[in-house]
C-alpha cells in the first residue's frame, strides 16, 4: 500500500470542490498549476491571486530533505519546539557517498566515513518522526517519484531539483532547509505567487531524441534566469509521447533555468507508473479526479489567455542536444557539434561518460542506454571512454539487474557506481586524470558549472541524455553524430548505430526495495539524537542575533563578485560536503569558487585592515572578530543553482550583512532573507561599476524598512567622495519581522514558546485525546492558535524594538549627514 494514503484521499477528497470554488472567485478557467496551488492555501482563497505580486501561504502535504541539506534543515528543526514534524517527511542519504571504486566498495567505505552524520540523521529523523532511507537506498528525487509523488498534491523539498516530482503532476518546489522546517514546524509556508509560462509540446518522440533534449533545448531558449518567478506548465499533444519517468526528466531540470517548479497533467503514463510502482490505491483515485488534474479545455484551447509566455516546441522536429561547458544553457544540437568543437576548441576526446543520476536513470532511460550497448557489442564495439552508471535507486538498479542491462552495459566496458549522486555533485575520486588538465566530460546529469563534478577547472563538461552519453561513450568522441556518423569496429569495418530502443517499464514488477528504510515508529519522540561530543561535522545552532535597530554604517566591502556566481561558487560541494552539519568549518570554504571583480582571480579578498589578500571566509572573519559587518556585491543571477542554505548560513555567520547584486536566483534570495541576512538589488544596475575595492557603506533608513520602498546606500569612496545609490528588494512585512529578529528561525522559536505557554493550563490528557481521536481538527485547531501567537510575537518584537530603534535611527542618519 502507498505510504501515507490517508493523506492522499484526504486531498483528493477535497480537490474537486476546491477547484470549483477557486473558479467562482477567480471567474474564469484555470490552468493545471493553478488548481493546485489555490487547493493548497493555507486558507480559503477569496480572491485572485496576483502572480509574481501577491505573496502566499501554501500548506504542502509533504516535505523531502536529502542528507546534505537535511542535517542544517534538522539542526534548524530542532529550535522550532515540536514535538514531531507535522506533515509527512523524508530525509534520504544521497550526496555522501564518494564514487571511486564501484559500487560496493564505495558504499561501505562511505558508511564508515559517514557513520556520524548518518546516526545522527537516523536518530534525529526517528525523534522526530521522519523517514529515513539509509544510503544506497537511492537519490532524493527518484525515491520520491517511487514512493511518494501524488498527482495534484503539493510538497516542498530542500533540493533544488524537487520539482522531478512534476512528473507525476505534482507542484513540487525546491527551497532551502528553513523553509522546510516552516512547514514541519505546522506553519504555512509562504511563495510568491508564481506567473506561468505554457510549454506546448506538439508531434511525437522518435529515433535518437529523448525528453532530455525537450529541456536542453528549452534551457537554450529561456536560459538560466529565464524562469525564474515562474511555473512551466506543459501541455499538448505531444506530452502524451513522453513516459511518466521522461516528464520527470524534464520537470527535474527545469531548476537550471530557474523555474519555481514544472508540471505535466496527469495521463494514462503517469497511471501505469503508479501502478508498476504498487500505488494501485494512488492511480485509481487519480482516475476518478482525473477530470479536474488537467488544465481546464479552455486553456488549452486558448493558450494566450492564460500563461505569462508561451513556446512551442515541436517533437518532430527536435534533434539531440548537447549542452556546455560550464552552464547549462548553452545548447549544441548534436549535428552542429563537430563545427562547435572545432570553432571554441573543445578538446574533442570523450575522457568520461556518464549516465544516470537523479535526472535520468529510469528504467526507460537504462534500457535505452542498454539497447545501444548490446548493438554496439553485437557490431563489434565498446567503450572507448570510461563509462559510469549511476542507478537513481536501489528499486531501479535491482531491476535492472534482474533484467539484464547492468550486464550489458558493463559488458560494454561500465562501471556500475553506488545509488547516490556521487559525479553528479563532486563526490568523484577522479583517478584518469589530473586536476588542472583540459578533458571534455559527458553525462546526463543536469548542472555542469565549472569544478562542479570533480573539482577541476579545466573540465569541460557536457549534458546530454543518456541514450546520446552512451554513443559518445562508444565513440570516444565529442562530435560524433549517431543519427549520421559510422564508426570503425576492431575488425576495420564501418558500422552504423541504430537509434535506441527502450520499454518504458519493466515487464514484471520493480524489485521492491524497503530495506533501505527506516519508518517513523510510534515511540521515535524518546531517541536520543546522536551527536558526539568534539565533532568537527555536527555542531548545535546558535541562533544569529536579533538586528540591534541602527543603521548599517561604513560597512567595508568583502568581495565584488564578477561574473557568474552560483552557490557552489559561494560554498561548493565535492569535499566540502563533509562539514554540512557544522556550520563553523563549512565556512572555511564562504566564496571559494566566486571570482574577485578587481583580481579576476577565485576566492580571495583584500583584507582591508593589511591591505593583503586572503582567502575570503579569512578576511571575513577577521572584521567579524573586529565586531565589523560587511557586504559583498554580486552580478546576475546571483546564488543561481542549488538550494543550499549554507551558502546564506555561512555569509551570516561570518558577519554579513547585505549581498547587493544586479538580479538573484529565487532560492537564494529567500535562504538569505531567512537567515536574517539582507538581498537587495541594484535599482539601477549600470551602478555595479560605481563600486571600487576600498569602498565602505552605509545603509540607512532601515527603520523605515518596508514592502516596496527602496533602501538608500551612501557609498564612501577611498578619496572620500560619497555616492548615493537606491537599491530594491523584494521583502514583504513578514519578511521584514525575520530580518528584525535575526532569522526566521528566532521567529518560529518564540512563536512555538507563546504556543507552548499559552496551552499550558489546559488539561493535557484532553489535548491528547482529541489530537489522536481526529486527525483533521488535529492540523485544522493549531492553525487558529497559531495566527494568534504569530500576532502576539510580533507585537511584541514591535514593543521592544519600537523605542530604542527611532532614537539611534535619527542618530546613526545625523552622523552619515555630518560625515558628509
Ligand atoms: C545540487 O544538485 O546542486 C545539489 C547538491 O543537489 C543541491 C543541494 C545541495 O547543495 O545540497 C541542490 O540542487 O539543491
Ligand atoms: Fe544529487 Fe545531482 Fe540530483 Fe543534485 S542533481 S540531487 S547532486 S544527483
Amino acid at each position: 500500500m502507498t505510504a501515507n494514503i490517508d493523506m492522499i484521499k484526504k486531498v483528493y477528497s477535497t480537490f474537486q470542490k476546491k477547484v470549483d470554488h477557486t473558479r467562482k472567485v477567480v471567474g474564469r478557467p484555470l490552468t493545471y498549476a493553478e488548481k493546485i496551488l489555490y487547493a493548497h492555501l493555507w486558507e480559503k482563497p477569496n480572491r485572485e491571486l496576483v502572480r509574481g505580486k501577491d505573496f502566499a501561504d501554501f500548506a504542502p502535504d509533504r516535505v523531502a530533505m536529502q542528507d546534505a541539506t537535511a542535517q542544517m534543515a534538522m539542526l534548524q528543526f530542532m529550535h522550532a519546539g515540536r514535538k514531531e514534524s507535522a506533515v509527512p517527511a523524508t530525509a534520504h542519504a544521497d550526496h555522501l557517498i564518494v564514487a571511486q571504486n564501484g559500487s560496493d566498495e564505495d558504499l561501505k567505505r562511505a558508511i564508515e566515513e559517514n557513520k556520524e552524520v548518518y546516526d545522527f540523521l537516523a536518530s534525529i529523523c526517528k525523534k522526530y518522526g521522519v523517514g529515513f532511507w539509509k544510503p544506497g537506498a537511492g537519490i532524493i528525487h527518484q525515491v520520491i517519484l517511487e514512493n511518494y509523488a501524488f498527482p495534484g498534491g503539493m510538497m516542498i523539498g530542500s533540493d533544488s531539483h524537487t520539482p522531478n516530482a512534476g512528473g507525476l503532476g505534482m507542484i513540487a518546489i525546491g527551497v532551502g532547509g528553513a523553509d522546510v522546517v516552516d512547514v514541519m514546524a505546522g506553519m504555512p509556508w509562504e511563495l510568491k505567487w508564481p506567473k506561468l509560462i505554457g510549454v506546448k509540446l506538439t508531434g511525437k518522440l522518435s529515433g535518437w531524441t529523448s525528453p532530455k533534449d525537450v529541456i536542453l533545448k528549452l534551457t537554450g531558449i529561456l536560459t538560466v534566469k529565464g524562469g525564474t518567478g515562474a511555473i512551466v506548465e506543459y501541455f499538448g499533444e505531444g506530452t502524451k509521447s513522453i513516459s511518466c519517468t521522461g516528464k520527470a526528466t524534464i520537470c527535474n531540470m527545469g531548476a537550471e533555468i530557474g523555474a519555481t517548479c514544472s508540471i505535466f497533467p496527469y495521463d494514462e503514463r503517469m497511471s501505469a507508473y503508479l501502478e508498476k510502482t504498487d500505488r494501485i490505491d494512488v492511480a485509481k483515485l487519480a482516475n476518478k479526479n482525473a477530470n479536474v488534474l488537467k488544465a481546464d479545455d479552455d486553456v488549452y484551447k486558448n493558450p494566450e489567455k492564460y500563461y505569462d509566455q508561451i513556446i512551442e516546441i515541436n517533437l518532430d522536429e527536435l534533434e539531440p542536444h548537447l549542452n556546455g561547458p560550464f552552464t547549462p544553457d548553452r545548447a549544441w544540437p548534436v549535428s552542429k557539434m563537430k563545427e562547435a568543437v572545432v570553432e571554441n576548441n573543445f578538446p574533442d576526446k570523450v575522457s568520461v561518460a556518464l549516465i544516470g543520476s537523479c535526472t535520468n536513470s529510469s528504467y526507460e532511460d537504462i534500457d535505452r542506454s542498454a539497447s545501444i550497448a548490446r548493438q554496439a557489442l553485437s557490431k563489434g564495439l565498446k567503450a572507448k571512454s570510461e563509462f559510469k552508471i549511476t542507478p537513481g535507486s536501489e528499486q531501479v538498479r535491482a531491476t535492472i539487474e534482474r533484467d539484464g542491462q547492468l550486464k550489458v552495459l558493463t559488458d560494454l566496458g561500465g562501471q556500475v557506481l553506488a545509488n547516490a549522486c556521487g559525479p553528479c555533485i563532486g563526490m568523484w575520486k577522479r583517478m584518469d586524470i589530473k586536476t588542472g588538465e583540459r578533458n571534455t566530460i559527458v553525462n546526463s546529469f543536469n548542472r555542469n558549472f565549472a569544478k562542479r563534478n570533480d573539482n577541476n577547472p579545466e573540465t569541460l563538461s557536457f549534458v546530454a541524455s543518456p541514450e546520446i552519453t552512451t554513443a559518445l561513450a562508444i565513440a570516444g568522441s565529442l562530435s560524433f553524430n549517431p543519427e549520421t556518423d559510422y564508426l570503425t569496429n576492431d575488425n576495420g569495418e564501418q558500422v552504423k548505430l541504430d537509434p535506441p530502443y527502450g520499454d518504458e517499464l519493466p515487464k514484471k514488477n520493480f524489485e521492491k526495495d524497503r530495506k533501505g528504510f527506516l519508518a517513523p515508529t510510534k515511540n521515535g519522540f524518546k531517541t536520543k539524537i546522536a551527536i558526539p561530543e568534539k565533532s568537527d561535522r555536527l555542531q548545535l545552532l546558535e541562533p544569529f542575533p536579533a538586528w540591534d535597530g541602527k543603521d548599517f554604517v561604513d560597512l567595508p566591502l568583502l568581495l565584488k563578485v564578477k561574473g557568474k556566481c552560483t552557490t557552489d561558487h559561494i560554498s561548493p560541494a565535492g569535499s566540502w560536503l563533509k562539514y554540512r552539519g557544522h556550520l563553523d568549518n563549512i565556512s572555511k570554504n564562504m566564496f571559494l569558487g566566486a571570482i574577485n571583480a578587481f583580481t579576476g582571480n577565485a576566492g580571495e579578498a583584500k583584507n582591508q585592515f593589511t591591505e593583503f589578500y586572503q582567502p575570503v571566509h579569512e578576511v571575513a572573519r577577521e572584521y567579524k572578530a573586529q565586531g565589523i559587518g560587511w557586504i559583498v556585491v554580486g552580478d546576475e543571477n546571483y546564488g543561481e543553482g542549488s538550494s543550499r542554505e549554507h551558502a546564506a548560513m555561512e555569509p551570516r555567520f561570518l558577519g554579513g550583512k547585505a549581498i547587493i547584486a544586479k538580479s538573484f536566483a529565487r532560492i537564494h534570495e529567500t535562504n538569505l532573507k531567512k537567515q536574517g541576512m539582507l538581498p537587495l538589488t541594484f535599482a539601477d544596475p549600470n551602478d555595479y561599476d560605481k563600486i571600487q575595492e576600498d569602498d565602505t557603506f552605509s545603509l540607512v533608513g532601515l527603520n523605515e524598512f518596508a514592502p516596496e520602498k527602496q533602501l538608500k546606500l551612501i557609498i564612501k569612496h577611498k578619496d572620500g567622495q560619497t555616492e548615493e545609490i537606491m537599491l530594491n528588494h523584494s521583502f514583504n512585512t513578514g519578511q521584514i519581522e525575520w530580518f528584525k529578529a535575526g532569522g526566521a528561525l528566532n521567529l518560529i522559536a518564540s512563536k512555538q514558546k507563546a504556543k507552548v505557554q499559552k496551552k499550558k493550563p489546559v488539561a493535557k490528557k484532553k489535548v491528547v485525546k482529541k489530537a489522536v481521536a481526529k486527525k483533521i481538527t488535529k492540523k485544522v485547531k493549531p492553525v487558529a492558535k497559531k495566527s494568534a501567537a504569530k500576532k502576539k510575537v510580533v507585537k511584541a518584537v514591535k514593543k521592544v524594538k519600537a523605542k530604542p530603534v527611532k532614537k539611534s535611527s535619527k542618530k546613526t542618519v545625523k552622523k552619515a549627514a555630518k560625515k558628509k
